[in-house]
């Protein structure tokens, strides 16, 4: 904020007030006679009414259209369309389920253990796992009610429980021609409580026709639809290196530099080009991607009581850097962590001619990586570089429940 050629207050920190509130946003943007709204990662990113506001007030929103926002926030619909589109999908029900009862054949027919999951939800909300026949009326009612609390579209679709898979996203792009590319995928396994904490690209250990397998669905599926401007589709991969669709995310993500990293082009200011009506200057042939890049998520939190979040003042700040190390933050010395916002203060992002590369950059720089004042994970992600089964990228989205214990254990 102080680094912008202008600032405006938009109100309060109760979000509501502010960065949630549709008028005091376009407020702003009429105030600075701004083009162009970049919604960044949160808040209203994903948030077609807002969209739908930006675009009746002539304010350009820099992503894709409210309606493809709309489609894609409806779980079971975004599959059915990526079906359509021959993207293989996790097998499941076609849609939403009406009642237990015909979750209960539908899982019956493809057998246990069952996910169920909000239609109108994502990112782990409202989840539920179904191990057998029996815990089906019991699950499903438990669920109906957490998605009820939790959302306004209460629909659950179900689908068969992918056992220890590996979360690979594409990154595509897309623009008003019609042109579609995949820029490339990223490993998203290391999660805790669906908070990604590390994030790698290229994916270990996955093959080169899977890897151009997964592309090639991804720009299928965004070019059926119609994709403008970035976005994600997420996979499940399973041991046997199946892949399935499991949701798109129509925004650009937390993790996106490193994608940046390894094919050295800027996704923002492809963004803001894509949004202000320019085709996508390159071809998907002359996309090249070099090295390795892995993204550490460092949060005010205190890891060793159970990642509870830790804001107060940074009292002393310091940025490691050399060949390889970026770093993104909003952060300084002296900058008060607030309580209302995510707990997200820095990216520490290592690019590496390879893996090992990579890692060992990442190790230094978290060395040298300085944060007082406040508890941060860093010490949590220097155990994980160091677990050999890490080392070997033998991860998936169960890695850090087999592998790393919190911090007094
Ligand atoms: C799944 C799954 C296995 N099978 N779906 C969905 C939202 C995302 N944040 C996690 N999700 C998952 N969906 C099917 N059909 C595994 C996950 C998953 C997960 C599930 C339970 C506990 C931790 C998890 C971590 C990553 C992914």
């Amino acid at each position: 904020m102080r680094f912008a050629d202008e600032a405006v207050c938009i109100g309060p920190a109760v979000l509501s007030e502010s960065y949630l509130n549709y008028s005091r946003i376009i407020c702003a943007a009429e105030i600075t006679n701004a083009d162009a709204v970049h919604p960044g990662y949160g808040f209203l990113s994903e948030d077609a009414q807002f969209a739908d506001i930006c675009k009746s007030c002539n304010i350009k929103f820099i992503g894709p259209s409210p309606e493809m926002i709309e489609k894609m926030g409806h779980k079971s619909l975004a599959k059915n369309i990526m079906k359509e589109a021959g993207v293989p999908v996790i097998p499941g029900s076609n849609g939403t389920t009406k009642n237990w009862k015909e979750a209960r054949e539908i899982a019956d027919e493809i057998g246990y253990p069952v996910i169920l999951k909000a239609s109108g939800g994502g990112g782990g909300r409202g989840m539920r796992i179904v191990n057998d026949n029996k815990e089906m009326k019991n699950g499903y009612s438990m669920a109906k009610g957490e998605v009820e609390k939790a959302f306004p579209d209460s629909k659950i679709y179900l689908e068969k429980f992918i056992i220890k898979p590996r979360h690979i996203e594409v990154q595509i792009f897309g623009d008003d021609f019609g042109n579609v590319v995949a820029l490339g995928e990223r490993d998203c396994s290391i999660q805790r409580r669906h908070q990604k904490l590390i994030e790698e690209t290229p994916a270990t250990g996955i093959s080169e026709e899977l890897r151009s397998k997964m592309f090639e669905a991804a720009i299928n599926g965004a070019k059926k639809v119609g994709y403008k401007n970035a976005g994600t589709i997420e996979f499940l991969v399973n041991s046997d290196e199946q892949y399935y669709f499991m949701e798109m995310n129509t925004r650009i993500q937390v993790e996106h530099p490193i994608t940046e990293m390894v094919i050295g082009r800027d996704l923002v200011k492809d963004q803001i080009l894509v949004a202000a009506g320019s085709p996508i200057s390159y071809s998907q042939e002359s996309i090249k991607s070099s090295g390795h890049a892995i993204e550490c998520r460092i949060n005010a939190e205190d890891w060793e009581r159970d990642f509870i979040p830790s804001p107060g003042k940074i009292t002393s700040f310091h940025i490691p850097g050399g060949p390889g190390i970026r770093i993104d933050t909003h952060a300084y010395a002296q900058y008060e962590i607030l309580p209302y916002y995510d707990s997200l203060v820095a990216k520490v992002v290592a690019y590496g001619q390879n893996r090992d590369e990579a890692i060992v950059r990442m190790e230094r720089a978290l060395d040298e990586l300085i944060l007082e004042g406040i508890k941060t994970n860093i010490p949590f992600h220097q155990k994980v570089l160091k677990n050999d089964n890490f080392r070997k990228g033998l991860i998936n989205t169960s890695f850090l429940e087999d592998e790393i214990k919190n911090g007094n254990s």
